[in-house]
């Protein structure tokens, strides 16, 4: 077989004095809080927190299997904070025969993600290649009917626990003619991808809901075009798409280009996020990784970069080395670059705003007393830091407001409460000083201090 090129997506042979004490000590904590807060003492030496206090994530693809490889989830805990299933949500996993659901290996990484704090991007719903055999066989209606039965029944299995989908991945054609990729899902008829799209938010209206390509990195290729031309349409006619994902899997026959920025600034234009879904660089030249995380940096809307994979030996170009860790999980140059790129980087298209007016919130407490202080806050989300004074196990409740959701945290360990809306953050070792990103969601209220306890 004549090498894979990177779309090739083929399955691989494979609360009187004492309150008014309390405010007034707020208050003064407030007025010495710059309304953008560079930095923390303990953020900046993990991708994850150093992208979290850019009001982005940094993840990575993960594989069910590898989750019992100690040196794995070692990196994977530490560094990263959302992660995408490398195959464990596609078609062929989670509905190997029609109408019989498998969510097993899918719901491993979910859970492991989500206990810990990380977000998870799902991949994906709709796509021409692995399809089960029973899928790949049909055609027509009978096909339309079972692509909309899939999206529907996974979009609604994890809804509330998918920050953003990957409704149809790869529906273009390479090349120059900028047309529909020839598949059995195109033949159902033009509309296929926005009937998936529609479906995907009736399961869940919570999901940022993505189109996914490759080769769309170069603003000048038809490709690229093509992709803008559907996003642009869909957006006027009222397709509930809200986000674009660029693979980014650059290699010497696809090479990362200067205009790359362009490209995410120009579809972020048109009021869809951005994000860089599944980057790796062939050799992993650090200067070029640097790029890519700093052209994300340079556009608001660009809220995430994941790589695919951990080591090189997780990666499916492993003889590219095309990862930030080396297989024995050593840090790489490019790691190095990354980071340094996520600590130096500013948001400069969309400036920090007012932040909320009430007064930071110090609840009395046991043993232990919990500040929140605004920090960066951007066009659709907003970041908030904890600082907690008396111990150093601690647990502090917060609440956010619905809709607001909190999508990243850095520096403690999170759980939730059913609602979603209320979070216990237990320390972990990485200080006394922790933060997470709200998702607005049109609602800007501050978060809320519940309470603060030593453990
Ligand atoms: O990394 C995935 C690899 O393990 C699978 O064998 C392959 C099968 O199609 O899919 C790889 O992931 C692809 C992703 O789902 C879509 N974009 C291209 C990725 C690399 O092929």
């Amino acid at each position: 077989m004549t090498e894979r090129c990177q779309g090739d997506t083929r399955p691989r042979t494979g609360p009187r004095a004492r309150t008014a004490i309390v405010l007034a000590a707020a208050a003064l904590l407030a007025a010495t809080s710059a309304a953008f807060l560079p930095g923390t003492a303990s953020a900046g030496t993990t991708l994850g927190a150093s992208a979290a206090e850019k009001g982005r994530y940094f993840g990575t693809a993960v594989a069910a299997s590898r989750l019992s490889d100690g040196n794995y989830t070692t990196i994977l805990n530490r560094e990263f904070n959302s992660v995408t299933p490398e195959n464990e949500m596609k078609i062929d996993a989670t509905e190997p025969q029609q109408g019989r659901f498998s969510y097993g290996a899918a719901e491993q990484i979910v859970n492991h993600a989500r206990s810990r704090g990380m977000s998870v991007r799902g991949h994906t719903l709709a796509w021409h290649s692995q399809q089960p055999p029973w899928m790949e066989s049909m055609s027509g209606s009978a096909l339309r009917s079972a692509m909309l039965n899939h999206v529907t029944q996974v979009a609604t299995h994890f809804r509330g626990q998918v920050v953003a989908w990957d409704v149809v991945n790869e529906a273009f054609e390479d090349g120059t003619s900028g047309a529909r990729r020839n598949s059995n899902l195109q033949r159902t008829g033009n509309d296929w991808i926005e009937a998936a799209f529609r479906a995907a938010r009736a399961a869940d209206p919570g999901a940022k809901l993505c189109y996914n390509d490759y080769n769309t990195d170069n603003w000048t290729h038809a490709k690229t075009q093509a992709v803008y031309n559907m996003v642009r349409d869909f957006k006027s006619r009222g397709v509930p798409i809200d986000c674009v994902g660029f693979q980014s899997h650059f290699n010497n026959d696809s090479p990362y280009v200067s205009n790359y920025r362009t490209t995410l600034s120009s579809f972020a234009a048109l009021g869809v996020d951005v994000q860089v879904t599944e980057l790796d660089i062939q050799g992993a030249p650090a200067a070029t990784y640097r790029s890519v995380v700093e052209d994300c940096l340079a556009v608001a809307r660009c809220n995430g970069v994941t790589v695919w994979g951990i080591r090189d030996s997780d990666s499916w170009r492993a003889s590219q080395t095309p990862l930030l860790f080396n297989s024995s999980g050593q840090k790489k140059a490019a790691y190095d670059a990354v980071l340094a790129a996520l600590n130096n980087g500013t948001t400069p298209t969309d400036p920090p705003t007012t932040p909320p007016t009430t007064p930071p919130t110090t609840p009395p407490s046991g043993s232990c007393t919990a500040t929140l202080q605004d920090s960066t806050r951007w066009g659709d989300r907003f970041n908030s830091q904890v600082t907690v004074s008396g111990a150093s196990n601690w647990t502090v409740v917060v609440a956010v407001t619905p809709p607001q959701k909190v999508s990243n945290t850095w520096n403690g360990s999170p759980t939730w409460d059913s609602s979603g809306n209320v979070m216990t953050m237990r320390s972990n070792g990485s200080g006394n000083v922790f933060g997470f990103t709200t998702m607005a969601n049109g609602t800007w209220t501050r978060p809320v201090v519940r309470s603060c306890t030593a453990s």
